[in-house]
């Protein structure tokens, strides 16, 4: 069965890990279509003008037509933030990656989100991420 994915990475919030979206983009599109490739482009370095309410509305409008979320949460990002609490309030199964690192922690937030018939879960990963990745999806 092919499913939608909605991947979540930081792009005003700092671009320091958009190689590595790239690298879990290319790992989900086994597991189905992803509809946001555009967070890895290292074209929105240059952040032309955008228009804004375009870009929020086309990607509600997809995160409403997948079935999964998955954020890689490390970089901080207002936008990844909202993004998976409109995926809570809609029920979509959400995946947060996060790589932890000494002084800093993942919000509040987003970690206790988890549980209690939750549709989020939080995995802490360094380079286990094609076999959480299998779990994840598997479970759907
Ligand atoms: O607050 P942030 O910019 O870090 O938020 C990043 C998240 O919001 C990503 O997961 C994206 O899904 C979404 N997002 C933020 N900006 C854009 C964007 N701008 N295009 C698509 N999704 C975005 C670039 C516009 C482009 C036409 C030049």
């Amino acid at each position: 069965m092919s499913r939608n994915i909605y991947f979540a990475g930081s792009i005003r919030g700092g671009r320091d890990d958009r190689e590595l979206y790239h690298r879990i983009i290319q790992q989900l599109k086994q597991y189905g279509q992803v509809f946001t490739e555009h967070v890895a482009d290292p074209a929105l370095e240059k952040d032309l003008n955008t228009d804004d309410k375009e870009i929020h509305d086309r990607d509600m409008e997809w995160l409403h037509k997948s079935d999964a979320l998955v954020a890689e949460c490390t970089q901080t990002s207002l936008g990844v933030g909202y993004e998976i609490g409109r995926a809570v309030a809609l029920n979509k199964k959400i995946l947060c990656l996060y790589r932890p690192q000494t002084g800093k922690r993942l919000s509040a937030m987003i970690r206790g989100a988890e549980g209690d018939g939750s549709p989020l879960i939080c995995k802490d990963y360094k380079e286990e991420l094609p076999e959480i990745l299998k779990t994840f999806f598997a479970s759907l």
